[in-house]
């Protein structure tokens, strides 16, 4: 797979993949010593100039790459004992431009894994933790990409007890996107791929293995996500109310459960403190024009934290209104919820009643040092996500962090059994008017901005 993987991307993409730098911020473990990691001289056009420009924190890896679209990506990438994977200073820098800091900080906040048959939940990140031994090192089957190596305390979080010993837990891999675009005019073809860069570790908590990944596109989009694998948990085993037969015939029922996971996005978009919250709608009017029905589209202002919920077409955006683009319209990203199971945390209704607004798809709160976990949070701040923004009512909402609920109810399936299929949930946040063109605008389209000033009224031709 990876000889495919490497084959497709012998053209630019191919050559990109070799400006992928990694430079190190550790001043006490010498990284290097696995060899597979790579360390690139600082000297290698966009990547090493955003990557100067980054203050990564001691203990944490500047990582960087140029995409096939000419923009780059470079952050600064650390292990937590119980987030697992945590990106900081992640910024983006379209081409010809200057380097904006798109996130200050994101990772996972929370894994609940409850079965239906009532007997088990746990919460995987802050009981068990996602860092620490739980991240795995990898080789060059999972990865076919860059290894990087990075220190992980050998005992709990290493202040009191053993060593920091650095392994190769990261990849960092370039892959084919897939087509960024194709238009066909006037007999004049223009087409081209683009990249994805992934960074991804493997955390094993109990039967499961979760694949913690964060997709950078060449087009700018973020794309979380969590993979899942390892094994059933011979642990949880019930009946056919509450599971699926797995073995043979009808005696062994694999308990159907869900993996209900937060991530928490702290964006920088702007500066700390200048953002602002839309969220975006459709409204059916009842009304149809000559050939279409007549929709409206409507952003609602969120200006104090709160929570929301997922329906269709609906979607959300943070935006900086003090920075505009080229167009003169206000940079933003934009939230898209994938297909999602919703859910409730157990935590959460216990603590706020079953009939509260417990099972968001999304909530946005003001920064605090004290909001680390969506739920088992502890401090003066709150328990999880909803006390936040319970004790955050009134405040006007401006340094934006989003919570982004996604679950994924699991009924398993004979072919699981084993080990089990990786299956995935996540979510994706795109750029919204962040450059006034596409990224990469071919010669040809150049002028293209707005309706065209050479277009009549014609009509596209019949059967095009
Ligand atoms: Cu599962």
């Amino acid at each position: 797979m990876s000889e495919l993987v490497n084959k497709s991307l012998l053209g630019t993409a191919g050559l990109l993949a070799a400006a992928a730098m990694l430079v190190s911020c550790q001043s006490s473990s010498a990284a290097n010593d696995q060899g597979t990691a790579v360390r690139a001289q600082a000297d290698q056009g966009v990547t090493s100039r955003v990557i100067s420009e980054l203050s990564c924190s001691e203990g944490s890896e500047a990582l960087g790459q140029d995409m096939t679209s000419g923009a780059n990506w470079s952050m600064c990438f650390s292990v937590d004992i119980k987030l697992g994977m945590v990106l900081e200073n992640v910024t983006f820098t379209p081409p010809n431009a200057e380097p904006m800091e798109i996130i200050d900080s994101m990772s996972l906040s929370q894994l609940e894994v409850p079965y239906d048959d009532g007997g088990r939940s746990t919460s995987d990140i802050t009981s068990a933790g996602f860092g620490g031994g739980n991240m795995h090192s990898l080789t060059e089957i999972e990865c076919p990409g860059t290894l990087v190596s990075h220190g992980i305390p050998t005992i709990g979080d290493g202040s009191k007890y053993g060593e920091i010993e650095s392994r190769p837990v990261l990849c960092s891999d370039t892959v084919d996107g897939g087509l960024s675009y194709r238009s066909a005019e006037v007999g004049q073809l223009l087409a081209k791929r683009k990249n994805d860069w992934q960074l991804s570790t493997v955390s094993k908590v109990g039967w499961y293995e979760y694949l913690n990944q964060v997709t950078f596109g060449a087009d700018g989009s973020i794309r979380p996500a969590l993979g899942a694998t390892g094994d059933l948990s011979p642990v949880d085993y019930s009946d056919a109310e509450h599971g699926s037969a797995v073995g043979e015939g009808e005696e062994h029922h694999a308990s159907s459960h869900s993996h209900n996971a937060v991530w928490k996005i702290h964006w920088a978009l702007g500066g700390t403190g200048a953002q602002q919250v839309e969220q975006y709608d459709t409204k059916d009017t009842n009304e149809s024009g000559e050939q279409s029905p007549i929709v409206e589209g409507n952003y609602t202002k969120i200006n104090e934290p709160a929570t929301a919920q997922w329906t269709d077409a609906r979607w959300w955006k943070v935006s900086a209104p003090g920075m505009l683009n080229a167009d003169g319209h206000v940079m933003s990203y934009e939230i898209d919820m994938g297909k999602t199971d919703g859910f409730s945390f157990i935590d959460d209704e216990k603590n706020h009643g079953a009939d509260a607004d417990t099972d968001y798809d999304v909530a946005f709160t003001n920064a605090d040092d004290c909001h680390i976990y969506a739920t088992y949070n502890r401090g003066t701040c709150g328990r999880g996500v909803l006390d936040f923004v319970k004790n955050q009512s009134g405040e006007k909402l401006q340094d934006v962090v989003s919570w982004v609920a996604v679950g994924y109810h699991h009924v398993p399936r004979d072919e699981e059994q084993s080990p089990m299929e990786v299956h995935w949930q996540g979510f994706t946040m795109v750029p919204r008017d962040l450059t006034a063109q596409r990224l990469d605008v071919p010669e040809e389209r150049s002028e293209l901005n707005g309706r065209p000033e050479d277009w009549q009224g014609q009509l596209p031709p019949e059967g095009n």
